[in-house]
Order: structure tokens, then sequence, then C-alpha cells
């Protein structure tokens, strides 16, 4: 599997965050959220060779071929600035965010990933997704997924008028994790980590040495059988971890 983008760095350096959620759980927080990640951004862009966002950045996003969810217009002004500046954002789509369409391709200027990515990083080989549906298990959430990407299901979907799908999707969401405020993850050990033994099989096939993800909403930086790292980014929502690569290799810490 060759890597489909290739960084050498120098002086600069390369940063992934991960479950943003914006909109959840209410506009007050989500709004002190959107500012925090709008000062980080701020805060790299003098030293950013690109930026990785590693999926479910919104809560919930839907794209009519005419419309958009409202709000989040400071978060996506701060990443036009960034590609406006000649600096690359990879955006993944995440379980909450799959609808994303060419909306934000267009209009920002990002590139969007719907399925993980082997990167090179100064001769490194770095698998980047979200991590939803990858490993053992998990079913339940597998067969949702290729509902929610059927793309009869989505034209069926988009005849809603936004109103009504918003408010069914508002539904769904409400009973997620983050709106229950139960989201106080906790390690399961090495057999239980999903991420953990799809990282271990990619990395007995030779696909990568680094392997980095979020959907987890924990964050896990563990080695791998033969020498390798598994690094999931946690989430913005309680701890706001975000990882930068630099020449010397990679470090995660909590922005302020
Ligand atoms: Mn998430």
């Amino acid at each position: 599997m060759q890597p489909e983008l290739i960084f050498s760095l120098d002086a600069k350096k390369i940063f992934f965050a991960s479950d943003f959620h914006l909109g959840a759980p209410n506009a007050e927080l989500s709004r002190i959220r959107e500012d925090a990640i709008c000062r980080w951004l701020d805060g790299i862009m003098p030293n950013a060779q690109a930026v990785f966002i590693l999926g479910d950045v919104f809560d919930f996003w839907y794209e009519y071929k005419y419309t958009v969810p409202k709000g989040y217009i400071r978060f996506l002004a701060k990443l036009a600035q960034l590609t406006d500046s000649g600096i690359p954002v990879y955006l993944f789509t995440g379980n909450h965010d799959l609808w994303m369409k060419d909306y934000l391709i267009n209009e920002i200027g990002v590139s969007i990933y719907r399925a993980p990515i082997i990167i090179e990083i100064n001769n490194e080989r770095v698998m980047v997704g979200h991590g939803d549906g990858l490993g053992p298990g998990d079913y339940r959430y597998k067969f949702l997924k290729s509902v929610f990407t059927n793309k009869t299901c989505q034209w069926i979907f988009s005849r809603l008028h936004p109103n009504l799908a918003f408010y069914i999707a508002q539904l769904s969401s409400r009973r997620s994790r983050i709106q229950t405020a139960h989201n106080d993850e906790v390690f399961k050990g090495n057999e239980a980590e999903w991420l953990y033994l799809y990282a271990k099989n990619k990395e007995a096939q030779k696909w990568a040495k680094y392997f980095i993800f979020g959907h987890r909403h924990l964050h896990l930086d563990m080695e791998l059988p033969l020498g390798g790292r598994y690094i999931n980014l946690g989430e913005w929502i309680k701890e706001r971890y975000f990882l930068e690569w630099s020449q010397s290799g990679y470090s995660v810490s909590a922005f302020q």
C-alpha cells in the first residue's frame, strides 16, 4: 500500500486532533469549545506544515444539495484562513459527520477522507483515520454505517424537509454519550481495545509503524508488538488533546 501523502519536515510540524463534536451538548458549551479550537489553530498556524482533523468534527452534519447546517462560522473561517495561507487541512469524516459532501471542499478548501489513509512523515509510515468500524466486533455499528453510507438511503433521507430530518437526527444523537454526559471512557485492556487489535494486525502486515486514530474518546499511546505505536487522540469535550509531529518525532499534549 503506497502512502497517499508524503511529508518531509524541517522546521515546521504536522498537527493532529480529533472529536471536537461541535454542536454538543448545547450551543453555549459548543461555542466555548469552538473558541478554544480557534485559539489552538491560531497558535499553531505559524508552525504548521499541515493539519489533520480526524473526524467527529461536528456532532451532527448533513449536507443537502443547496443547504448545510447553521453554525460553526468561526471554526470554518479559521480553516479557510489556514488553507488560504497555503497550509493544507485534511478532514476525515467520523461516525457523527459522515454526511459531508463537497461543500467544505469547495467553500473552505479542505480535503476530505472517508476512510483511513497511509501517510509518510520523514520516511515513517503512519496510518491516520477516525477509527470507526475498524477491528473486530461492533457489528451493530458496522451495519448502521452500511445503511448511512448507502446512496439510496441518503437520497430518501434528503427528500425530508431539513426541519424534520434534523429533528430525527437530534433524537438519535440525544442518546449518544456526549449528550448524556456518559463519556467517562476507561481503558478496557489490550485485547478489548478494537483499534489496538486493528493496529497490531496492520503492523504485522507492514502497513505502517504508527497508527493515529480518534473515535475512542480516550487518549492512548500504546506500544505495538513490533515496536510501532497506536496513538488515540481522545476528544475535545473535556481534554483537548492534540498531537504534533516535528523533525524529532511526535508528542501529545492538552491545549490549555
Ligand atoms: Mn466521537
